[in-house]
């Protein structure tokens, strides 16, 4: 394996894979990137050139598509529409690219005979009620909630009848939920630590005892490279670091570290249909790949990532008017 191809590359989770490919391997990576709302170029800036090389269009392109996997030794597919308040409002982009795009690519890729590691999330399995002891595994059911995780769970669903019918070699992770730098200010961490940098309170929805299960993105990189290098074709993986929080912890956590009273945050409108806990059994990864996460202090990761928006406001600046006055408009 020499050349790569990175969809999505240019956002939140696919910019840190293609900044660990470079710093942990000798690779050379192609990103396709259509630069959406939520992809940004300079999240790729000073890469060497004579290893990277981006190409500006939209995975629904058959032809270029064609192209760019007839030059190309393994896909890593990133690019989605990513954001379930999102898909709440406007369906349709995510059918779209979630469904379509994968569909696109997983031609050119079972035409070449090209290894193809398809990018999901925990979400597909719906939710777990709060006091259940038992996590996701790769054996759940698929039961999605929202438009944005029922387009991802058929993209999975598609991959999963291509290796079948087709032989496409492919593996699949569901990772959990990813905070880090370079992640859009649309999304709970980065928008609470913005809302404080900008002295307005962070927002939670409905009473805040939502759970979700964090890992640091760059632990979610090292697991994709080991799924790409030792992964069994057809299989899935599921992706966890076993850092479950409920959300209204991780605002007094981020208010605590920015030097704010705990409870100076505000309760608004929930989101419907609002999946209620996600939590990750990643024993096969572990077992299977030895793959372990290495940022396993939320509190250490998290100061580094309050430090990094701190540091890098001309990167987020430009977006968090309009994502503000879009949050007002759906009243959270
Ligand atoms: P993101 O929204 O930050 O980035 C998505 C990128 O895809 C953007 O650069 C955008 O321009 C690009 N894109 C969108 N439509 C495209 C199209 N039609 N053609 C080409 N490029 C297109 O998303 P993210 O948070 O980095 O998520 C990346 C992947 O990881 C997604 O598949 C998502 O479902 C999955 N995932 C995310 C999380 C998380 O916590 N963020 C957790 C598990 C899985
Ligand atoms: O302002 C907010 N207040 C709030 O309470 C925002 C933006 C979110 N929330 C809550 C909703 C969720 O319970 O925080 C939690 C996290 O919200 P998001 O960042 O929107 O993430 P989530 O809906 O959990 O989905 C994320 O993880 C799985 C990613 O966006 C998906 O792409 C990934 O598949």
């Amino acid at each position: 394996m020499q050349r790569i191809l990175v969809t999505g590359g240019a956002g939140f989770i696919g910019c840190n894979f293609v900044h660990y490919i470079m710093g942990h391997t000798p690779l050379h990576v192609t990103v396709l990137d259509k630069l959406t709302y939520a992809g940004n170029l300079n999240s790729l800036s000073g890469l060497p050139a004579e290893r990277f090389e981006f190409v500006h269009g939209d995975i629904c392109d058959a032809t270029l598509v064609e192209s760019l996997i007839a030059r190309t030794d393994a896909v890593v597919h990133f690019a989605a529409e990513s954001h379930n308040d999102n898909s709440l409002k406007e369906p349709r982009p995510f059918v779209d690219t979630n469904l379509v795009g994968t569909f696109t690519l997983i031609e050119a890729a079972r035409r070449h005979g090209t290894r193809f590691h398809h990018i999901s999330t925990d979400e597909v399995y719906g939710d777990l009620a709060l006091d259940e002891p038992r996590r996701f595994t790769e054996e759940s059911v698929y039961r999605p909630t929202s438009p944005y995780s029922a387009t991802k769970a058929g993209s999975d669903m598609l991959v999963r009848a291509w290796v079948r019918s087709f032989g496409l070699r492919a593996t699949i992770s569901n990772c959990s939920n990813n905070y880090g730098p370079y992640q859009h200010v649309e999304k709970f961490i980065p928008r609470q630590i913005t809302n404080i940098l900008d002295g307005i309170r962070p927002r939670l929805y409905g009473q805040g005892s939502n759970v979700r299960d964090w890992i640091h993105v760059e632990d979610h990189s090292a697991a994709i490279l080991a799924i790409l290098e030792h992964g069994e074709i057809g299989e899935t993986y599921l992706i966890g670091a076993d850092g479950e929080l409920p959300n209204r912890i991780v605002v007094e956590k981020l208010l605590l570290q920015m030097g704010q009273p705990t409870d100076a945050y505000d309760l608004v409108t929930d989101r419907p249909g609002h999946d209620l806990r996600y939590a990750i059994d990643s024993s096969k990864l572990r077992r299977d790949i030895g793959w372990q996460p290495r940022f396993v202090d939320f509190d250490a990761g998290l100061a580094a990532t309050v430090s990094w928006y701190k540091d890098n406001e001309d990167w987020w600046r430009p977006q968090k008017a309009v994502t503000e006055s879009d949050y007002a408009g759906q009243g959270h």
